[in-house]
């Protein structure tokens, strides 16, 4: 009965949304089992990522922003709609991505864990936007990418979690869809406070605290210095705009006020970006929150370069503050000095060498390796249809030299990898990536619960008491999945709380420059939230550097 009432909503979801469309019938004709010959395709998910579900009994679903954006196109009125493309290779959404297919290896050779259960995954490119993350999650739901199993009716693995999607705005999307199904849902990087509500988001866990805990963290720093006048950046998404919400609110007394509060566009728009800088410019505060991805703050870090911006405080989301994406030598006259929260890091065994190993070629299939090859080698792969480092947004920062085109240079495939000196092997800040292998195992052992369920003592009243790993239903894995969530992963007790909220610590990073002139992170604190009441804030005032002729505490007043 269950199955039966979730085709049919799936069925409703995707008529409504674009995919298929029934041809006329009889009059009177309703969309039934035969209905469903009659339909006609009206647009074809475009995904790409990374499926291998061979001989497995369930997959892990994931979501990853492995470009930076889709291409925007005119509006098709003379075409079929298409399902855009994507641009702009992210090297360390290509890492989270790596890191969860090492987690699924490294569990389907563990012998306590899951024995003699093997994982599959399915992983797909969310490009960094809410549309093709609801293409995703559709395609989770339907098993519309025809050649890969998904739901219980096909003939393959079952679909058991999906591991996603980045950004929060992307996971409330996508959250939504899932949890209308209740599938569980365990986020890597998402940390809006928006997501806490379980009235809204019932399947939503996370691995990564949410901003509820970092925003009291800097508002303790701002009250630590005495900092009288604020300036707020948020990007236009959920992250930015309540994670600045939380700070103001906790910030907010009669003596700390906000001298501005200024958002960072979406969609690039350079007249946006100048109006933020002159607010900057034009404002006596010295210290500045920037609540925002990487992604987004790029843009605006741009054009704060144009203007020759200096001596401002900056404090840092966790999002951006140990980027490669920002954290360059060149931005740090701007930017040195930030005081920014970094999650937890960890050390995951093996990474760095499943990391080495892409064979780009190899796999006829796996053509993001290519793309990853072509991006990271400036060499362009032969006959291959790839595109390479294109720009579309042409004359982003003014600059023409940002839009690239393909590389006349034929990659050999023998390119030394090891040699590389990029984001993706840097495994030297693993705080998301650590936080993706979390997220897999919070599924695994959710299923290991369902596994070791003793008939007799389950908690299930309608049938059996227990279901069986070959046979559950999304709901009843979720039932393991809130309920004490207790697990450990490399030495680490990792709880999640029964909102799907995690607590961990919080390093204090300092921007400071380090012996080769790159930016380097050094830890001057430490913040740790126990609980919505519990925590200890700790800073060590003089191994700050303050990016200021005087190279002294700045005040803000
Ligand atoms: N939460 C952000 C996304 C995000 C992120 C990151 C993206 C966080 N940390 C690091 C890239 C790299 C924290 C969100 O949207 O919730």
């Amino acid at each position: 009965m269950a199955r039966a009432k979730f085709w049919l909503l799936t069925g409703l979801l995707m008529q409504a949304l674009y995919v298929f469309e029934p041809t006329r019938g009889e009059e009177g004709d309703t969309a039934g089992e035969e209905g469903e010959e009659e339909c006609r395709l009206l647009g074809k998910f475009d995904l790409r990522g990374y499926v291998n579900a061979e001989d497995a009994m369930h997959v892990i679903g994931g979501m990853f922003p492995m470009h930076f954006r889709t291409i925007l196109e005119e509006d098709p009125t003379s075409t079929p709609p298409n399902s855009p493309k994507c641009e702009g290779f992210n090297f360390r959404g290509y890492r989270w991505v790596k890191a969860m297919i090492h987690a699924i290896n490294v569990i389907n050779k563990d012998e306590d864990l899951l024995p003699g259960i093997k994982l599959g995954y399915q992983i797909y490119d969310t490009c960094y936007t809410m549309s093709k993350t609801v293409e995703n999650s559709l395609a989770f739901l339907t098993g519309q990418n025809e050649t890969t199993p998904v739901f219980r009716c096909s003939t393959g693995a079952p679909l058991a979690a999906v591991v996603g999607a980045g950004g929060s705005t992307l996971s409330i999307a996508s959250s939504r869809i899932l949890g209308l199904y209740y599938f569980p849902q365990v986020g890597y990087a998402s940390s809006s406070l928006l997501l806490t509500d379980k009235y809204q988001f019932p399947t939503y866990l996370r691995t990564i605290p949410s901003d509820a805990v970092q925003s009291k963290g800097m508002a303790d720093l701002v009250h630590h210095f005495g900092w009288r006048w604020i300036g707020t950046i948020a990007a236009d998404d959920d992250y930015g705009k309540y994670g600045v919400k939380a700070f103001k609110e906790k910030v907010e007394n009669t003596y700390t006020c906000i001298a501005f509060s200024e958002t960072i566009p979406k969609i690039y728009s350079r007249e946006k970006l100048k109006k933020v800088v002159e607010a900057i410019k034009n404002s006596t505060a010295t210290v500045i929150v920037v609540y925002s991805s990487d992604i987004d703050f790029h843009p605006l870090l741009e054009e704060m370069m144009v203007s020759n911006i200096s001596s401002k405080t900056w404090i840092a989301s966790e999002a951006w503050v140990t980027s490669a994406l920002i954290a360059r030598p060149e931005y740090f006259p701007l930017l040195g000095g930030a005081i920014g929260f970094g999650v937890r890091k960890g050390d995951i065994p093996g990474l760095k060498e499943f990391l080495l190993d892409v064979r780009p070629g190899e796999d006829p299939e796996d053509d993001m390796a290519i793309e990853f090859w072509q991006s990271a080698f400036n060499c362009t792969w032969p006959n291959a249809n790839i595109s390479y480092n294109t720009d579309n947004r042409k004359n982003v920062t003014g600059h023409e030299n940002r839009v690239n085109f393909a590389s006349d240079v034929l990659c050999t495939g023998k390119e030394n990898l090891a040699e590389l000196n990029n984001t993706y092997l840097d495994v030297s800040e693993l705080r998301i990536t650590y936080n993706v292998y979390k997220a897999v195992y919070a599924v695994a052992y959710g299923l290991e619960q369902l596994r070791t369920c003793e008939p007799g003592h389950g908690p299930f009243s309608s049938g059996p008491d227990c279901t069986k790993i070959d046979e559950f239903e999304p709901w009843q894995l979720m039932y393991y999945m809130k309920n004490r969530m207790t697990f450990s992963v490399l030495g680490e007790d990792v709880h999640i709380d029964d909102k799907g909220d995690v607590y961990t610590s919080y390093d204090i990073l300092n921007w400071q420059k380090g012996e080769n002139g790159e930016v380097a992170f050094v830890p001057v604190g430490t913040f740790n939230m126990t609980s919505e009441t519990d925590m200890e804030f700790h800073i060590q005032n003089d191994s700050i550097f303050w990016n200021n002729p005087a190279g002294a505490r700045p005040r803000s007043t």
